[in-house]
């Protein structure tokens, strides 16, 4: 019985392929900061605009802000969330993203996201590139964004423009 557990067990492991990509403990450290899985979908075709996902967790005593994002492979970055408006689902730049002291951020699809605008080549899967975040206090952060299957459902319905 001990034995059959063990196989299950490894046998989900190595069937789902979640926990390699999103279990990972680990994050880029930035003062009190933790930035945990950046990702980001492939582009369809010769698509000019990527969306960057990824979850910041405050682990300082001192409220912090998401200032500002950058990267070298899109002419702009900028913070974007989605508001529901007369019933449709449509995406507007924010302003500096609070982080409290103890709590986290979760950028994700339908949510919170950095719109990469003007992207120089198309985003590939598998690959990695580079991202910029500026905080407040924390300061500059460098993370490397990994580029997954275009598959999931775009979170990009309603969006006017880059
Ligand atoms: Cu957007």
């Amino acid at each position: 019985m001990k034995l059959f557990l063990i196989l299950f067990a490894v046998l989900l492991f190595s069937i789902c392929p979640l926990p390699a990509q999103t279990l990972r403990a680990d994050g880029v450290k930035v003062g009190g900061l933790m930035i945990i899985h950046p990702w980001a979908r492939a582009s369809a075709g010769e698509a000019k605009v990527g969306v960057v996902y990824l979850t910041v967790v405050n682990n300082s005593n001192k409220l912090d802000r998401l200032i500002m994002v950058g990267t070298d492979r899109a002419s702009k970055a900028a913070l974007h969330y989605h508001v529901m408006k007369s019933s449709v689902m449509k995406m507007e730049p924010t302003g500096p993203i609070e982080i409290r002291p103890g709590g986290m951020v979760e950028f994700k699809p339908g949510g919170l996201h950095v719109m990469l605008s003007g992207l120089k080549t198309p985003l590939r899967n598998g690959e990695l590139f580079k991202l910029r975040l500026n905080f407040e206090n924390a300061g500059e952060a460098n993370v490397d964004v990994k580029v997954m299957s275009a598959g999931a459902k775009s979170a990009h319905e309603g969006h006017d423009r880059g």
